[in-house]
């Protein structure tokens, strides 16, 4: 079996944390299974895929550009898989993913037929997102939302933990009214629950290959998009001396991005802040909304003396201030834990221009 999924879905819904429980549940039950982080920011080893290969799934990247345009990159890593005995290669999406129902399945089916075994087109969505796209609330990012869920064949709502089994239930029905094109499954990542009926979707499910109309060409995906900064940081923090707390510091640099974006009025659905000791132990902290609480990902077991960090976002915020926020926060907060720092990479770009 050739099986690939592509995971779409808004940023901070879970894609990640989904592809990583989903490829080690899938390869421990049925048959080897592995995860492609695909990301728009240039070089190697974005916190996704630093954040999978420290959980130990069977991950690779491909970074530069959306699997939507390089069919050539892409193809030849699933050659390499399934050369290696792999049966089910997930991918996700960058930016919005919008348009990927299109660029990716349609691409592979026109130019390659039968080379692969395309499974569901699967969307994940939170229960905030899904919540606020159902009472009118969700402003516009209800174009993406909305777009994205007619792009699926396979709606899974994420992150059932939060909610109590009868609101998921609600929220289940919901969708499947609204989206009716598609089967819709509740999971949660963080749990495990509903990861069966997800790789059963996997194994059995087929892509319906439909050609939605999402209006791909339309202003609303537009001035999203342009409005759109990635973000990305990588540096080595070593202490002068005793140790310190790595998974408060992530959080103290958080809450000074979060403030300072907050006060200029700008929104970032989601920022990353990964960081690893030599030893493996790592920590991670999720910043999904200037107006949401942090989420502590990951602790860290041990204090720390010396961390790689890696800092990564999508975010609704221009190049410029978006930079300044984040160089002030590592800055001071750094300052504050008497951190040496050493930059190795940085790169920020509107996706607009
Ligand atoms: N409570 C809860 N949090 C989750 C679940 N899945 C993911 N998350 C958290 O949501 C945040 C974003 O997850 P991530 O996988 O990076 O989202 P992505 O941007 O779609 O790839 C992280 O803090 C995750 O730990 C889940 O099932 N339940
Ligand atoms: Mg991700």
């Amino acid at each position: 079996m050739k099986k690939f999924a592509v995971f779409s879905g808004f940023l901070g819904s879970g894609k990640t944390t989904a592809m990583m429980a989903l490829t080690n549940y899938y390869t421990e039950h049925y048959a080897k299974a592995a995860m492609i982080s695909n990301d728009l920011g240039e070089g190697v080893t974005l916190a996704d895929h630093r954040l999978a290969a420290l959980s130990g799934a069977a991950s690779s990247e491909i970074t530069d550009e959306c699997i939507c345009f390089c069919h050539d990159v892409l193809t030849a890593r699933l050659d390499a898989y399934y050369g290696d005995g792999f049966e089910l290669v997930v991918s996700d999406i960058p930016g919005f993913g919008v348009g990927a129902l299109e660029h990716v399945y349609h691409g592979l089916a026109r130019d390659f037929p039968g080379r692969y075994e395309l499974a569901p087109f699967t969307v994940l969505i939170e229960p905030r997102n899904a919540g606020l796209l159902r009472s009118g609330q969700a402003g516009e990012t209800g174009y993406i939302l909305r777009a994205q869920l007619m792009e699926a064949d396979l709606i899974v709502l994420n992150k059932c933990d939060l909610l109590t089994p009868e609101a998921a239930e609600e929220l289940r029905n919901w969708l499947a009214e609204e989206f009716p094109q598609a089967e819709v499954l509740g999971i949660s990542a963080l749990t495990g629950d509903g990861l069966e009926a997800l790789a059963a979707a996997m194994r059995t499910g087929r892509a319906s290959l439909r050609h939605p109309d999402i209006d791909y060409d339309g202003d609303d995906l537009q001035n999203a998009m342009d409005r759109l900064s990635e973000y990305y940081l990588q540096y080595r923090a070593v202490v002068c001396c005793n140790d310190f707390d790595g998974t408060d510091y992530l959080a103290d640099i958080a809450r000074g991005v979060q403030r300072t974006l907050k006060a200029g009025g700008r929104e970032v659905p989601h920022m990353k802040f990964l960081a690893w000791e030599p030893e493996g132990d790592f920590g991670k902290v999720d910043l999904l909304g200037v107006g949401r609480p942090l989420v502590i990902t990951r602790r860290f077991a041990r204090p720390c003396t010396e961390i790689a960090v890696i800092i990564n976002a999508s975010a609704d915020c221009p190049a410029v201030p978006l930079d300044e926020a984040v160089a002030e926060a590592v800055e001071n907060v750094s300052r504050e834990y008497q951190l040496e720092l050493q930059i190795f990479k940085k790169d920020v770009f509107s996706l607009g221009e």
